[in-house]
């Protein structure tokens, strides 16, 4: 039995089952694993334009990542976390809200950023540059997080405050089943859960924690079903499929702005980011409810480019979830029912591959300032913090720049 609680072997698809990691599991879809619609399955009643968008994004995430781990090994960028498999949950979650909603992420779901068209602001925090971070929160985006789940407390305390303030506004807050095992996931979701506040608790089932993996996580079957024990909705996803990923969301944060759950997953229509058919504002007379959201997914690279998975898994467990790549299903999606061709396929493959080499030429033009790091956590220095600065400044004026950065 894998994590899922899926026994591919005892399966009467036992064709679909072997091929197909979620067959059996009770996880929302709208896309068969092959692409195409569901035949029960409730398309996103989504504009052409919006469709190819989530294409277009998944394709930049994809090219993002695949030139951030060829840096990293250049030595041109730091330590990265890959997302490859995991731009279907990412991409098509943030399709769903508005632009004022806010997005607090782990530092795995570079597909909420591209989404949100901060590739080039954020690029450079990859590079080391704290300014990276800084300019993402003009597009709502809260700074990646590498303290496992600590962003979580923060992310339902800004909830809480949009609803104090009767702001329609809601939060989504990414992270790993790792994030499950730290207190301030239970914290955090249980203040929500009492407080009624407008957060989205986007748990990315991928499969493993660094070389943990999901099943010596938890003794829960789900990780959906946590949210039971603090009384609100849980759902589980294909989080490879990027129009079920959008539909969960899309009734979550219509829950969130006091919408109730009146529809059913699947029937979101147009208007998540406000700019056609809609603010995203179904806000109703109920009270702003949390939800967790499970994406299962895969993550078909390593943790990031400081590990290698080889050491604890086969990589033969890898394959059957690359046939479930949210790329190919998205493409597949659109094709099938017109929405593109393969000179639409070709276009956005360029438009990928010229947005991420201009981010990166921006990336590499950046200055580096030794006293940014002093400059982004805090609005007035404590005075301990202060001296420092000013120790490493009068560093920098006897020694020179050049004896700070490390020269190739
Ligand atoms: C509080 C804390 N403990 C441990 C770590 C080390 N650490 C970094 S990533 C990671 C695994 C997190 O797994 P998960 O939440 O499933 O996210 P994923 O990396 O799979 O996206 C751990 C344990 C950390 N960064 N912070
Ligand atoms: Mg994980």
């Amino acid at each position: 039995m894998d994590e899922n609680g899926a026994d591919a072997a005892d399966s009467p698809e036992s064709d679909d089952a072997a091929t197909d990691p979620l067959a059996d599991a009770d996880v929302y879809r709208v896309l068969g694993p092959d692409g195409s619609p569901l035949p029960d399955a409730t398309v996103p009643d989504l504009s052409d334009e919006r469709f190819r968008a989530i294409y277009r994004d998944l394709v930049v995430t994809r090219r993002f990542d695949e030139r951030a781990v060829s840096l990293q090994r250049q030595g041109r960028i730091g330590t990265y976390a890959p997302c490859a498999g995991q731009e279907g949950s990412a991409v098509g979650s943030t399709h769903a809200l508005a632009d004022r909603d806010l997005i607090s992420y782990q530092y795995r779901e570079h597909g909420a950023v591209v989404v949100r068209d901060l590739l080039t602001a954020y690029l450079p925090y990859w590079m080391g540059h704290e300014s990276g971070t800084e300019a993402i929160a003009d597009g709502n985006v809260f700074p990646l997080n590498i303290g496992i789940a600590a962003h979580l407390p923060h992310a339902v305390g800004a909830a809480w405050a949009f609803d104090y303030r009767d702001e329609d506004r809601v939060v989504a807050a990414h992270f790993g089943g790792g994030a499950t095992s730290e207190g301030d996931f239970h914290e955090a979701m249980n203040f929500a859960g009492v407080f009624d506040t407008p957060t989205l608790f986007c748990c990315h089932n991928n499969g493993w924690a660094i070389s943990i993996p999901e099943s010596r996580q938890t003794a829960s079957d789900t990780f959906a079903q946590k949210a039971t024990a603090y009384g609100f909705e849980g759902v589980r996803v294909d989080g490879m499929d990027p129009l079920a990923s959008y539909a969960v969301t899309r009734e979550a944060a219509e829950r969130a702005r006091g919408g109730g759950a009146g529809s059913e997953a699947g029937d979101g229509s147009e208007g998540g980011d406000g700019s056609e058919g809609g603010d995203g504002s179904e806000g109703g007379d109920a009270a702003p409810r949390p939800t967790l959201i499970e994406f299962v997914e895969y993550r078909f690279g390593a943790h990031t480019t400081a590990d290698d998975p080889t050491a604890y898994r086969d990589p033969d467990d890898v394959e059957p979830w690359r046939a479930l790549d949210p790329l190919d299903r998205m493409e597949t999606f659109l094709r099938e029912t017109g929405r593109i061709d393969d000179e639409g396929v070709a276009a956005i493959r360029e438009e990928a591959d010229d947005v991420v080499a201009d981010a990166i030429d921006f990336a590499e033009s950046v200055e580096a300032d030794p006293s940014d790091m002093f400059d982004h956590a805090y609005d007035e220095l404590p005075p301990e913090i202060r001296r420092q600065r000013e120790e490493l400044l009068a560093a920098v004026d006897e020694h020179g720049e050049a004896s700070f950065r490390q020269e190739e």
